[in-house]
């Protein structure tokens, strides 16, 4: 397990260190702009934790942070991110099976399972799960509503960004700068809840 991360000082004294425990690279750069200015030191820990399988992220998430917590390897207070993408037309699926269909079939296969699909509505769930200190597990949730575009664009983002369309928008995920889309996506309303709780005069 590796970590990174910049040094930076307030006033003379070191900043508390926040751990942000991700394997996807993508997710760990837009965590990192999304928290810039915050009062803590983000350090990435390459986590190398098996995702759990359950029906919701909110268990994913939290049976992950539990996970974590129980192994004691990455100083408190840390948190991580379960994510998915949610298609109408297909109940919900990929949901809590996102990273597997994103590894097996990719974003391609999506398209592929909506030809000629009319409905093309779709969200992305976001689920922060932050452990304090003491071993509490807090979670955060964000969602970002759209639809499944009928061709793939953009090379920025990661994952499902080329096919996905954010409400009141024209362009995909991945044709948008990472500021946009944290205006508009899962993560960056996620990410919203985080600062507040971050920013809050309760122990962290
Ligand atoms: P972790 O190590 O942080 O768990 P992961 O890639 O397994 O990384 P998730 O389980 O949270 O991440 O995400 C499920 C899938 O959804 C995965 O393939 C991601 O690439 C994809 N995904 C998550 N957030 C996304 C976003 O903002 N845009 C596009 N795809 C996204």
């Amino acid at each position: 397990m590796a970590t990174e991360g910049a040094s930076w000082k307030e006033e003379g004294r070191p900043m508390r260190v926040l751990r942000m425990v991700t394997s996807n690279d993508g997710k760990a750069r837009e965590f990192a702009e999304a928290l810039k200015g915050m009062p803590f030191r983000l350090e990435r820990v390459h986590g190398a934790y098996e995702e759990v399988q359950a029906d919701t992220l909110d268990e994913v998430a939290m049976m992950s942070a539990q996970d974590l917590l129980a192994a004691g390897d990455i100083p408190r207070p840390f948190f991580l991110e379960d994510a998915g993408l949610f298609v109408d037309a297909l109940r919900g699926f990929p949901g809590v099976y996102s990273a597997y269909v994103y590894r097996t079939v990719g974003w391609q296969g999506v398209l592929r399972l909506l030809q000629g699909a009319t409905d093309r509505g779709a969200r992305f769930e976001s689920r922060i799960a932050l452990v304090t200190t003491w071993g509490e597990v807090e979670l955060f949730a964000g969602t970002g509503l759209g639809t499944i575009a009928t061709e793939a664009k953009g090379e920025g983002g990661f994952g499902f960004d080329p096919i996905f369309v954010a409400r009141g928008e024209a362009r995909t995920y991945a044709e948008m700068p990472l500021r946009e889309k944290e205006r508009v996506s899962h993560r960056g309303a996620a990410v919203m809840a985080l600062k507040a709780r971050l920013l809050a005069k309760r122990p962290l």
